[in-house]
């Protein structure tokens, strides 16, 4: 496993900070840099310009915590919704935290995104891996694709299995799919009110707690997602041309390209990356084919940023970032060599073979990023 060290940046002009030569850009004074987190560098000391830094970690809303209080004093069943295509940020421990004393199934959803060739075993492995990690001990993990249909069946089977004398409550991150799949059984239910719920790509689609009785005492919850403070998703879900081309529609095949040291590629103008150093090698992409993908060199890789959001030139263009200052940056080093992944939330992930690299990755502040071997 490689080491992800956050690379401190000024916060006035986003220079790189290093406090070994204060002849170069981004020098900061080493007593400032261990002291204290938002450090300027000397050229920007003066102007004392403040910027705010956002956590990293998802917020979970006390709302949420209302709406599971009463699944918690029942011991009611829940149906945890993952995104299999934005796992990682659509995986909450937070939320973990709070259902660990019910009776848990977990869906992960669309299947149907992932590269052809995805080993579905390995995905289930890997769910497994992260869902026992968050100390969640569940009925049963189910692999499914609503939109295909795949292991509807299953889902129904289990909760039929594990749901007598109990209410079921569908949880999980916003867009993962809880009201396609309660759709779908009540499509299998032969639902004889033939109502069924609101669903869309954009965020926030179920505002509210919806109850659909089952039996006399007892009813099916959908709730409103979880917000995503740490994804692209999450602190985009106002901008609907943004939502629309970030959240694939089907099946997501890798985008190629060979990058060498000092390469850059950019990700519509939402971040990018930079090979600092390290030998050449093929990097895929998996992000919804509506994602522009430029590359260029790491001298021109913030001009180049800043000129195609001016002039449009990429999709898609956020009200959020018109410079790479909006963005934080992350150092990986990747000290091995074999098969990695470095996945952005909410936007995708790049997979390619670790040969000892050094990688940034630019994201918008408070976006959070993984780096591991686990995909595929
Ligand atoms: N490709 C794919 N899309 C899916 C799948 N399931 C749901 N979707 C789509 O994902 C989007 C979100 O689905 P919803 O059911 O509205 O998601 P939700 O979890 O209820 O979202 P909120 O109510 O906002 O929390 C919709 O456009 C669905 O059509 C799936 O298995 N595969
Ligand atoms: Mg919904």
């Amino acid at each position: 496993m490689g080491e992800v060290r956050r690379v401190r940046r000024c916060y006035g002009c986003g220079e790189v900070l290093q406090s070994d030569n204060p002849d170069l850009p981004g020098y900061a004074d080493p007593w400032e840099m261990e002291h204290h987190e938002i450090v300027l560098c000397s050229h920007c000391f003066a102007e004392q310009r403040k910027k705010k830094k956002a956590a990293n970690e998802p917020i979970l809303d006390t709302d949420f915590r209302e709406i599971l209080k009463q699944a918690k004093t029942n011991k009611s069943l829940i149906i945890y919704v993952v995104d299999l295509f934005t796992f990682e940020t659509s995986f909450n421990s937070e939320v973990a935290e709070e259902i660990k004393n019910n009776p848990l199934i977990v869906v992960a959803n669309k299947a149907d995104l992932l590269p052809p060739k995805t080993n579905l075993d390995n995905i289930h492995d890997y769910v497994a891996k992260r869902v026992t990690d968050a100390h969640l001990n569940p009925l049963k993990i189910i692999l499914t694709s609503v939109a295909q249909n795949y292991n509807i069946d299953e889902v129904i089977k289990t909760i039929f299995t594990y749901s007598e004398g109990k209410d079921i409550y569908f949880i999980g991150a916003y867009s993962s799919g809880k009201s396609a799949l309660i759709n779908s059984l009540l499509k299998t239910y032969k639902n004889p009110t033939q109502k069924y719920i609101s669903t869309s790509i954009y965020p926030n689609t179920t505002l509210q707690v919806i109850e659909i009785p089952i039996d006399e005492q007892h009813s099916m919850y959908d709730t409103p997602g979880l917000s995503l403070s740490n994804s692209y998703v999450g602190k985009m879900a106002t901008e609907r041309e943004v939502i629309h081309d970030l959240i694939p529609k089907t099946l997501v095949r890798g985008r190629n390209y060979f990058l060498k040291s000092k390469d850059a590629l950019l990700f519509g103008g939402l971040a990018f990356i930079e090979v600092v150093s390290g030998a050449r090698a093929a990097y895929s992409i998996y992000m919804a084919p509506d994602i522009g993908i430029h590359k260029t060199s790491m001298s021109n890789a913030n001009e180049v940023f800043e000129r195609i959001i001016r002039k449009k030139i990429t999709r898609p263009i956020s009200t959020l970032i018109s410079t790479s200052r909006d963005l934080d940056v992350y150092e990986i080093k990747v000290d091995y060599e074999d098969k990695c992944d470095i996945a952005i939330s909410g936007l995708g992930w790049i997979s390619f073979v670790g040969n000892h690299q050094i990688i940034r990755v630019y994201v918008l502040n408070g976006i959070s990023i993984y780096h591991g071997t686990a995909k595929v």
